[in-house]
């Protein structure tokens, strides 16, 4: 097993910079497409055979060092209560919103064995498979509510911070019920193979840092304090976060994500003794070969004073990305840390 990526979080040496790239199955790869051909992204998400091929894809494909389950942040929220559909081109869809007390109520705490079996029957095909680490994952908390709260999307995320602050206790039983939610989840994806778990908390950066300590935070430290019982690396991703950065250095994790609009050279010197992952633009791997050389070049030595340091986007892989540019920034990575 290529145990690399599984080193650098936990700041071992290794031989070279491992790297992947979140949402790397997905949609700018036409094995991906095929197969979502045939079935919405929700059957997609409840089949664990097509699930464990799609996770595979980019492994075989690009060469990455670890694999990412594929699901989606929402298929919890769903497990919750709360009817999800995704429509094309407009993203997730919820039926109802979480808004008042009567809502909340509805929404229960599920046994992830029996509401997400097919989450945990993923992780253990792909075990049986996979050559390098696997990653389960979940929305954090806040990220989570911003969906149940807005019905879906959103860009100004109104109806998510008048909640926040005109009914702040019902704010905070909706993120204690998420959060309870996802600790028994991440728990059960370790459980039946997980090497490394992530939280993803997408839209944290929306949130004025007395904010976020004061609605967001606590849940993250607590989830990721019920983590550490499996021994497994956690890695948190805030996006948008670099406001935020000394917040997810304490917060738990053994890694911390950085988007890209921050220097790694300073997040590193900000963030101490962590591992960091992350953080080149999405969009520089459309940069010619030289220019995309060079900026790899440069991220890596910036980096190079880091406890750990996982080559990864500084977030998702964007859909209209030339395949052959991601398995060349992959390639470069490989061939300019092991110099
Ligand atoms: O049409 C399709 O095929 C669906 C596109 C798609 C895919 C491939 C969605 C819809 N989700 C996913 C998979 C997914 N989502 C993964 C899989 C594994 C991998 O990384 O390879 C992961 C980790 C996620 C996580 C996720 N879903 C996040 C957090 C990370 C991030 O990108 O910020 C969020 C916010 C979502 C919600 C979501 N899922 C899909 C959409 C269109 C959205 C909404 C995004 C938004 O509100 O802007």
């Amino acid at each position: 097993m290529n145990d690399t990526f599984l080193r650098a979080c936990r700041g071992e040496k290794t031989d070279y910079t491992p790297i992947w790239m979140m949402r790397q199955a997905g949609r700018y790869l036409p094995e991906y497409q095929k197969v979502r051909g045939n079935v919405t992204f929700l059957e997609l998400c409840k089949s664990p055979e097509l699930c464990v091929e799609v996770t595979l894809q980019p492994i075989d494909l690009l060469n990455m060092d670890a694999a990412i389950l594929f699901s989606d942040i929402l298929i919890l929220m769903e497990a919750m209560g709360a009817p999800l559909d995704f429509h094309e081109g407009k993203g997730p869809v919820f039926a109802t919103t979480v808004r008042d007390q009567a809502s909340l109520d509805k929404l229960i705490i599920p046994d992830p064995d029996e509401a997400t079996g097919f989450v945990m029957e993923t992780i253990k095909l792909l075990k049986k498979e996979l050559k390098v680490p696997l990653i389960g994952f979940a929305g954090a908390p806040f990220t989570c509510a911003t969906y149940l709260i807005e019905g879906g999307s959103s860009k100004v995320f109104w109806e998510t911070k008048k909640l926040m602050f005109t009914q702040p206790e019902l704010f905070h039983g909706l993120m204690e019920k998420i959060t309870e939610a996802t600790i028994l989840y991440l728990q059960a994806q370790a459980r039946a193979g997980a090497q490394a778990l992530q939280l993803f908390d997408s839209w944290a950066g929306i949130l004025a840092p007395c904010d976020y300590e004061e609605f967001a935070y606590p849940y993250v430290r607590k989830i990721l304090a019920s983590l550490k019982q499996y021994d497994v690396p956690l890695i948190y991703f805030a996006n948008n976060g670099a406001t935020l950065l000394e917040y997810s250095a304490e917060s738990g994790a053994d890694v911390v994500g950085l988007d890209w609009r921050i220097n790694i050279k300073d997040a590193i010197a900000r963030v101490g003794n962590k591992a960091v992952q992350g953080n080149i633009d999405p969009f520089a791997l459309l940069l010619p070969e030289d220019k995309l050389k060079n900026r790899i070049q440069r991220l890596l030595d910036d980096a190079k004073d880091a406890r750990g340091h996982i080559f990864n986007l500084g977030h998702g892989i964007h859909q209209f990305t030339p395949p052959a540019q991601a398995k060349l920034a992959v390639d470069l990575v490989h061939e300019l840390s092991s110099k």
